[in-house]
């Protein structure tokens, strides 16, 4: 491609409103342009990039027996009202209307669009498994897009759904999935964690989600230093074998605490560590009160404190509701004579507290010398808490460490959460008819270009890994109007051609500054730059990754070119 004839419009400023890195450079490199808030165009080179992404996850789909299909953005409301989602989405859904006032969702996601395919089609088990995806358009009406392509609302997701007639057909596919989605972002280069993930409203049991490792990724992930064990913040399981002091059980006593309310007053007004206490939470789960417990340095994990109680909804009592049930301020809630009906569920760590400190369920008062099973009873205990840095793995292996993470992919397994309302049904093998076993697996796309200009930049612009670069080579030519130049850029430029070499080649009438400048902003791999030595037929040579330059006589590019890009 001759940059004189493209549309690769760079710019020196940064845009004000991006404030992350591979926002910025995607903007200022050319390779995309905002319409409006959360909306994008992609310009030939991120378009080439998203071809590059896409052509990678076709490959390894294909691998699985996944067939692309393309389904349709606009989804009849219909659809979405069999499984309920029409209604439990709120303003998230985007929502037309035809000529005829018939109601359509924009593609969010295609649950409903392919099960609704299939259970026209498939009927026997005879068919199944069957694996489709599709690499389409997604809208989701954000309520606060940021971040350029890392959150859109209008974005490109591959999304794959799978088939099952059995449990063990879903898991052999979901396992398959995982491995390709582990190929796919090994062969982009981004440095990645395939982790543990809750399954979020959709249900379903198992789930993994991929995580790009960034410092403005959304997520938190929770991995251990000495295994491939991640998992997502909210799901980290935590390991349970603490240490118990083997100290004397002293007497409980009742000591004043005036105005020391929060773990840390109390902790330091009483000279004790966190560790030594225990903290006393009043929840409100689904209609009743339950009391929760933790050591006074752990915070309660409200998503494990619901699957812990097979509960709707968790979320902390009212003041008002406390007040009621126990006369005393929230920093005064203790475990000892709580009311016998109420229910008291505590994380593991609090039954190793010997000694410890809690609130006497009277304002101004605290307890001391307080010990689990002597002074105060726990109906359960469970794996209640937030996992911390420094913890050891649930594998005992190792240290968790924290890392933030941009998720690129998601798959679940969906059983039969939208076969079963659909009637996606098939006919086993003894006749009797079964929703299908579903499994989903999406990867974002686009997202996927923000994620890797977000770990592949430096000063100076983007540094593309070679399998999604647009092009594999800037060829530039210092001053067009020297006709040595000229010349030998010309004929580099068919010869790289002829031996299939993407090349983008600077043939502008611009200042060799301006040249090299985008050159290091656009981020190919590798820049060839024809100068004052082309009459002696040498050329200069920059790689992109390393900064490092080299000069190569003419005759021996095309050899140098293969050995670097077949390195791969
Ligand atoms: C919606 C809207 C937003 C949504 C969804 C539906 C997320 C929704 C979950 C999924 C699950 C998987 C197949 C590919 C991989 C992800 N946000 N999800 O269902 F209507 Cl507005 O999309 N779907």
């Amino acid at each position: 491609m001759k940059q004189s004839l493209t549309f690769i419009p760079t710019m020196r400023e940064v845009p004000s409103d991006a404030e992350i890195r591979s926002h910025q450079l995607l903007l200022r490199a050319g390779f995309i342009r905002q319409n409006t808030s959360g909306v994008y165009s992609y310009l030939p080179l991120g378009k080439k990039v998203l071809d590059n992404i896409e052509g990678i996850i076709k490959e390894e789909m294909e691998a699985i027996d996944a067939f692309e299909v393309f389904m349709p953005a606009l989804q009849q409301a219909e659809l979405w009202k069999e499984t309920e989602r029409w209604f439990s989405y709120g303003p998230e859904l985007f929502r037309v209307k035809d000529r005829h006032g018939r109601e359509f969702a924009l593609g969010a996601t295609h649950e409903e669009v392919i099960t609704s395919l299939l259970r026209d089609e498939v009927k026997s088990y005879k068919k199944l498994p069957m694996t489709l995806y599709q690499i389409q358009t997604k809208f989701r009406d954000e309520q606060r897009p940021r971040f350029g392509l890392l959150r859109g609302r209008e974005f490109i997701m591959k999304d794959a759904y799978s088939f099952h007639a059995t449990e063990e057909s879903l898991d052999e596919k979901y396992m398959e999935m995982k491995q390709a989605y582990t190929n796919i972002f090994t062969r982009l280069g981004l440095d990645f964690r395939s982790v543990i993930a809750d399954g979020g409203t959709i249900g379903g049991t198992d789930t993994h989600e991929f995580m790009a490792l960034s410092e403005i990724g959304e997520d938190t992930i929770a991995y251990s230093d000495t295994s491939s064990y991640a998992a997502n913040i909210e799901m980290a399981e935590v390991n349970a074998n603490y240490e118990k002091s083997d100290e004397p059980l002293k007497e409980m006593e009742k000591v004043a605490t005036p105005d020391q309310k929060t773990i840390e007053e109390v902790a330091t007004f009483l000279n004790v560590e966190a560790v030594d206490c225990i903290k006393t939470l009043i929840f409100q789960v689904d209609e009743k009160l339950v009391a929760v417990l933790c050591r006074g340095d752990h915070e309660i994990n409200d998503i494990k404190l619901k699957n812990a109680l097979d509960a709707t909804t968790v979320e902390f009592a009212y003041e008002g509701d406390v007040l009621q049930l126990l006369s005393c301020e929230v920093g005064s809630i203790g475990p000892v004579q709580l009311p016998l009906d109420l229910q008291v569920i505590a994380d593991h760590s609090v039954a190793s507290v010997v000694n410890g400190v809690c609130g006497a369920n009277e304002d101004g008062y605290h307890l001391t010398n307080v010990n689990p099973e002597r002074d105060f009873a726990v109906d359960q205990y469970a794996d209640l808490r937030f996992i911390q840095e420094g913890d050891l793995t649930p594998d005992g292996e190792g240290t968790v460490k924290f890392a933030r993470g941009i998720e690129v992919g998601h798959i679940f397994k969906l059983g039969t959460t939208y076969s079963e309302p659909m009637q996606g049904t098939f006919l086993d093998e003894n006749g009797r008819s079964k929703p299908y076993l579903m499994g989903c697996y999406g990867i974002g796309v686009s997202r996927i270009m923000a994620a890797v200009a977000e770990q592949f930049n430096d000063e100076s612009g983007l540094k593309w890994p070679k399998n999604l670069a647009p092009f594999n080579i800037h060829l530039v030519a210092v001053n067009m109007k020297d006709e040595k130049q000229k010349e030998l850029a010309d004929e580099l430029y068919k010869l790289l051609k002829s031996y299939r070499f993407e090349v983008l080649y600077d043939d502008r009438a611009e200042r060799a500054g301006v040249k090299f400048a985008d050159s290091d902003l656009i981020g190919l791999p590798i820049r060839i730059t024809i100068g004052k030595k082309a009459s002696e037929g040498i050329v200069e040579v920059k790689f992109r990754e390393s900064g490092e330059s080299t000069e190569w006589p003419k005759e021996e590019i095309t050899e140098k070119l293969q050995a670097f890009f077949g390195a791969e």
